[in-house]
C-alpha cells in the first residue's frame, strides 16, 4: 500500500460549496444521487478528482447534460473528470447494498436501522466526492424510504420538510446551514423511539434534544440525556461555547467500529455509550456514557466549527476534545480520582505504544491507512499536551488562548500549528521548544536526584531528561517539560509550596534554600507532564509520601512505586519488604478523611501489564506469581479490615452519586483482597454479593473475583449470569469479557471455547473486543508460553479482516510487542505476524499494522 506524507499536503484543486444528496433507501439496494456545485480553486488545469471506494457511477452529468463515458475515468476508485470552466454542477448516481456492508464504514445496516459512518474516509463509499477534511460544503439531504420499516428519517442540521408517497414510502429533507467536511455527514433511517428534551442556551435559544433508540431501550437513556445537558451547560460556562442548531440528535446503534461519532447535529453512538441502567451498567459504564456523550458534544466546537486541515492534524480535534471531556468529568465527580484514572489509561495504552514499533508523534509524518491512527497517542497523549499548555498558561490565559483559537479559525480547517500559535498569541506564551511535543515520538524519561548541603542548608534538584529512539527518529532533542514539585519536611510533613519547574535542557539543576535536614521530593505532582520519572527515593520516602503527600496524584503514585519496587524485586528473586506495602495500605485504610473512591485507587496493586512495562524483559509467569503472593499477603494480614469494609459499605439504595460510587468501589476492592486471602468463605461471600447485588457494579465485580479462582460458585455464577443476560448483547459482552480477562490458569482454553460459542460473532465489534480485546490485554493468559494465545488472536485477525479490516487491525498491536519478551515467545509472536502477512488479499489496515509490528 502507498504511503501518504504530511509534507505532500496541497490545498484542494476544486471546492464544493454546496451538495444536494438524494437517498432512495433500502437495505438491499439504495440509490444515491449527488449534485455537487464545484468551483476551481486557484489557477490550474487539473481535472476534478472525486474519491470513490467500491462504487461505480451509473450516471455522470455535468451542468444537467450526460457526459459520455470517454470524458471521465476511474483511477484507484476515484472518478476523474476534466472540466472546461471554473464552476460547474456535477451529478452522479450510484447504487449501494447497505445490508452487505460488513466494514461498518459508509452506509450500513445495523439491527434493522440504516446508518452511516464517514470519518475518516467512509463518505467515498456512499458517493463520489473530494473526501478530505479541508473541503467544506453546505448539505441538503432528501431521504425516501418505506414508512413502516423506517418511520424515522434523520440527517445533519435542521429538518426542513417531509411527506408521504402513494406507495407506502415517505420522504424527509434536512438542511445543514454550517459548511462541513464530508466526514461529518450522517443519516439514520429506522424504527426508533425518542427520549425528547430541551436545552435553553445562554443566549436564550431553545434547542430540541433527542436520543433515539429502539423502543425497549428508552428507559436506559436517562443518564445520557443528563450528561448531554450538563455538557451543553459546561461548554458555555467553561469555554463560552454555545450550541448553534435548533436540534441536536443522538442515535444509538449496536454495530459500531468505535465509541461514537460527532456528525454535525446528529451524533451516532455505539449503544454501549448511551444505554445505562443499574441492572446492566457498571459505574465504569455510567462514567463512560457521561464522558463519551460529552466528548462528542464538545466536538461541535473542537472539530466541527473548527475542523482539521488534513488527517495529520487529527490530534487538533481529538487531543483537545479529550482534554475537554476529562475536565468535564472531573468537574462532575472527583478531580483526584479522574486524574488517576486518566493516567492509568495513558500508561496502559499510550506508553506501550510509544515504546513499540507503532510509535508515532502526536502529529504523525506519514501513514498508509488513517484508520490505524486513531490511537492513544493522538487522543490521550494529545490531551496531555493541551494539559501542559493549560498548566503553563494558567486558567485565565488558557481561556484567552482558546477564545482566540475558536474565533480566529471558526468555519475553517486548521492545523496543530494554528492551535499552538493561537495559544502563543492569546495566552502570551512562547511555545517554541514546546512544539517538539508534536514532532517527537516516545515517552521522555526524567532522572531526578536531590543533593542536600547541611552547611548551606540548601538542596539542589538535578534533572536529566532523555528520549529514546523511535521508528524513523533515532536522535531526539530535549523537550520543554513542566514539572510540579514540592519538598517535604519529613518531621512536620509540610512543604513550602508547590513550584512549577520547566525543564528545557538535557540536564539542569534547581536550587532551594532553607533546608536544615534533607527533604523528601514530591515530583510530577498531578502528573504535570506525560513522562517517566526515575528517582532514588527510598521505600521509606515513598511510604512517607503515600501517607502524607497533599497532592492526591503524587500520593497515589508514591504507593504505586512502593508496590512496584516490591513486586519487581520479588519477580527477580531479590528480597523485598512486603510489610512496608501492608503497613502503607493499613495506614491509608484508616485515614477517615479520605474519599473512599480515592482509597480504592491507592490500595490497588499495579496491573501485571504495568509491572511488565517496568522490566527490561517481561516475565509474565514470574510477575503473576509475585503479584498473587503480595495480594495474598495483603489479604491475609488485613483480613479483618477487608471484612469490616465489605460489610460496612453494603449499599442500601442504588444511586450514581460520587459517594455511592466510591463506596461500591471500595467494597469491591475489599472483596477482591478478601478472596485473595484464601479465606475459606471467600467464594461464598463473593457469591452472596453476586446474588444479592441490586446493581451491575457489584454483580460484575463479584463475578470477576470468582472467575479468577476455582470453585463451584464460579461455575454457578457464570451460568446464572449467562441465563439472565443472554438476550441483552451489551450485558452478554461482560460475560465474555470477564472470562477473557480472568486470572485463571485456563483462561486461554476458556477463550478458545468461547470463540466457538453460539453467541460469539465476528460481525459485532463490541463482541470481538469483549473476547479478544480483553484477552490480549490479559498479559499472563495471552503470553502463555505455548503460543496458543498468539495463535488464537492471529486466527481471529485473519478471519475478521475479510469482514471488518478496521476492527481486525486494532487487534494487531499486542502481537507487535515481541521485543519485550524472551526469545521463545518473541519468535512465536513474529511467526504469527508473518502468518497474517502471508494471507492473500490482506487489507491495507492489517498490512500496515502487521508489517510495522515486525520491525
Ligand atoms: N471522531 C470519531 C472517530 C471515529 C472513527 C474513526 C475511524 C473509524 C470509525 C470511527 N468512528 C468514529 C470519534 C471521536 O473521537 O469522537
Ligand atoms: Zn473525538
Amino acid at each position: 500500500p502507498s504511503v501518504i506524507r504530511r509534507s505532500d499536503y496541497r490545498s484542494p484543486d476544486w471546492l464544493v460549496p454546496h451538495i444536494d444528496l438524494e437517498f432512495d433507501l433500502d437495505p438491499a439496494l439504495t440509490r444515491v444521487r449527488a449534485q455537487l456545485s464545484v468551483t476551481r480553486n486557484g489557477g490550474h488545469d487539473h481535472p476534478l478528482r472525486l474519491d470513490g471506494d467500491g462504487i461505480v457511477p451509473l450516471e455522470v452529468m455535468v451542468d444537467g447534460r450526460p457526459v459520455s463515458p470517454d470524458s471521465w475515468h476511474l483511477e484507484a476508485g476515484a472518478l476523474i473528470l476534466t472540466l472546461p470552466g471554473d464552476a460547474h454542477l456535477v451529478e452522479t448516481l450510484v447504487e449501494l447494498v447497505p445490508e452487505s456492508n460488513s466494514k461498518l464504514m459508509g452506509l450500513y445496516a445495523s439491527g434493522g436501522l440504516l446508518c452511516t459512518q464517514c470519518e475518516a474516509e467512509g463518505f467515498r463509499r456512499i458517493t463520489f466526492f473530494p473526501d478530505r477534511p479541508d473541503v467544506l460544503s453546505r448539505y441538503s439531504v432528501r431521504m425516501t424510504a418505506d414508512k413502516a420499516r423506517f418511520p424515522i428519517l434523520l440527517a445533519n442540521g435542521d429538518p426542513i420538510d417531509r411527506g408521504d408517497l402513494d406507495d407506502g414510502r415517505h420522504w424527509a429533507v434536512w438542511h445543514d446551514p454550517f459548511p462541513k467536511p464530508c466526514y461529518l455527514f450522517a443519516l439514520v433511517a429506522g424504527d426508533l423511539a425518542c427520549n425528547a428534551d430541551q436545552f435553553v442556551t445562554a443566549s436564550g435559544r431553545t434547542v430540541q434534544l433527542g436520543i433515539w433508540v429502539k423502543e425497549s431501550d428508552l428507559p436506559r437513556t436517562g443518564h445520557a440525556m443528563t450528561a448531554l445537558k450538563n455538557s451543553m451547560a459546561w461548554d458555555e460556562r467553561v469555554y463560552g461555547r454555545e450550541y448553534d442548531l435548533d436540534v441536536f440528535n443522538i442515535v444509538a446503534v449496536a454495530d459500531f467500529n468505535f465509541g461514537a461519532m460527532e456528525n454535525k447535529g446528529l451524533n451516532i453512538f455505539n449503544s454501549r455509550y448511551i444505554l445505562a441502567d443499574p441492572e446492566t451498567a457498571t459505574d465504569i459504564d455510567y462514567d463512560g456514557v457521561e464522558g463519551v456523550v460529552a466528548h462528542e458534544y464538545f466536538h461541535n466546537w473542537s472539530g466541527n466549527r473548527v475542523t482539521c486541515r488534513d488527517w495529520f492534524q487529527l490530534s487538533l480535534k481529538e487531543g483537545f476534545t479529550v482534554f475537554r471531556d476529562q475536565n468535564f468529568s472531573a468537574d462532575m465527580g472527583s478531580h483526584a480520582v479522574k486524574r488517576i484514572e486518566d493516567v492509568r489509561v495513558l500508561r496502559a495504552a499510550q506508553f506501550p505504544e510509544d515504546s513499540g514499533p507503532l510509535a508515532h508523534p502526536v502529529r504523525p509524518e506519514s501513514y498508509m491507512e488513517i484508520s490505524n491512527f486513531y490511537t492513544a497517542t493522538i487522543y490521550n497523549k494529545g490531551a496531555e499536551l493541551i494539559r501542559m499548555i493549560a498548566l503553563i498558561a494558567g486558567p485565565e490565559r488558557f481561556r484567552a488562548g482558546a477564545d482566540l483559537y475558536f474565533d480566529r479559525h471558526d468555519g475553517e480547517a486548521a492545523t496543530c500549528e494554528d492551535f499552538v500559535q493561537a495559544m502563543e498569541d492569546g495566552a502570551g506564551l512562547d511555545l517554541g521548544q514546546f512544539r517538539l511535543w508534536y514532532e517527537q515520538a516516545g515517552t521522555p524519561r526524567v532522572q531526578a536526584s536531590l543533593i542536600h548541603d547541611p552547611v548551606t542548608e540548601s538542596v539542589e534538584l538535578v534533572l536529566e531528561q532523555s528520549l529514546p529512539p523511535t521508528p524513523g527518529q533515532p536522535v531526539k532533542q530535549p523537550m520543554a517539560i513542566p514539572l510540579r514539585v514540592a519538598l517535604f519536611n519529613p518531621v512536620t510533613a509540610t512543604h513550602h509550596g508547590d513550584e512549577l519547574l520547566i525543564l528545557t535542557d538535557a540536564r539542569e539543576s534547581f536550587a532551594f534554600s532553607g533546608f536544615a535536614t534533607p527533604p523528601i521530593l514530591s515530583i510530577n505532582r498531578g502528573f504535570s507532564a506525560p513522562v517517566i520519572i526515575q528517582t532514588d527515593r527510598s521505600q521509606a520516602d515513598l511510604a512517607f509520601l503515600s501517607a502524607h503527600d497533599d497532592d492526591p496524584f503524587a500520593r497515589y503514585e508514591a504507593m504505586q512505586q512502593l508496590m512496584v519496587n516490591v513486586l519487581i524485586a520479588r519477580t527477580s528473586g531479590r528480597p523485598a519488604d512486603e510489610q512496608a506495602v501492608v503497613d502503607a495500605i493499613r495506614y491509608t485504610l484508616t485515614d477517615t478523611a479520605l474519599d473512599p473512591a480515592f482509597v480504592a485507587e491507592v490500595i490497588r496493586l499495579p496491573s501485571e501489564a504495568y509491572l511488565g512495562d517496568q522490566m527490561t524483559r517481561v516475565e509474565p509467569d514470574a510477575i503473576h506469581t509475585a503479584r498473587e503472593a503480595l495480594q495474598t499477603r495483603i489479604g491475609v494480614d488485613l483480613e479483618h479490615m477487608w471484612r469490616d469494609i465489605h460489610a460496612g459499605t453494603k449499599a442500601n439504595i442504588f444511586s450514581t452519586s460520587p459517594a455511592a460510587k466510591g463506596a461500591r468501589k471500595l467494597r469491591n476492592a475489599a472483596l477482591h483482597y478478601l478472596a485473595a486471602s484464601g479465606a475459606s468463605d471467600g467464594p461464598a461471600i463473593a457469591f452472596a454479593q453476586f446474588s444479592e447485588a441490586d446493581n451491575m457494579t457489584e454483580r460484575q465485580a463479584a463475578l470477576g473475583t470468582l472467575a479468577n479462582g476455582h470453585s463451584a460458585e464460579r461455575d454457578a455464577a457464570l451460568d446464572i449470569f449467562y441465563n439472565r443476560y443472554c438476550d441483552d448483547a451489551l450485558t452478554l459482552d461482560k460475560w465474555f469479557q470477564t472470562q477473557a480477562f480472568s486470572l485463571h490458569p485456563d483462561t486461554a482454553d476458556h477463550v478458545a471455547a468461547l470463540a466457538l460459542h453460539k453467541d460469539f460473532t465476528l460481525a459485532n465489534p463490541n463482541r470481538v473486543r469483549a473476547l479478544f480485546g480483553a484477552f490480549s490485554a490479559n498479559q499472563w493468559a495471552f503470553h502463555h508460553r505455548s503460543g496458543k494465545g498468539y495463535r488464537m488472536v492471529a486466527d481471529c485477525i485473519i478471519a475478521l479482516d475479510k469482514l471488518n479490516p478496521q476492527t481486525a487491525a486494532r487487534l494487531v498491536p499486542p502481537l507487535g510487542r515481541w521485543k519485550r519478551f524472551d526469545e521463545g515467545r518473541a519468535s512465536l509472536m513474529r511467526a504469527e505476524l508473518q502468518r497474517i502477512l502471508a494471507e492473500p488479499g490482506l487489507s491495507k489496515d492489517v498490512t500496515e499494522q502487521a508489517s510495522k509490528s515486525l520491525n
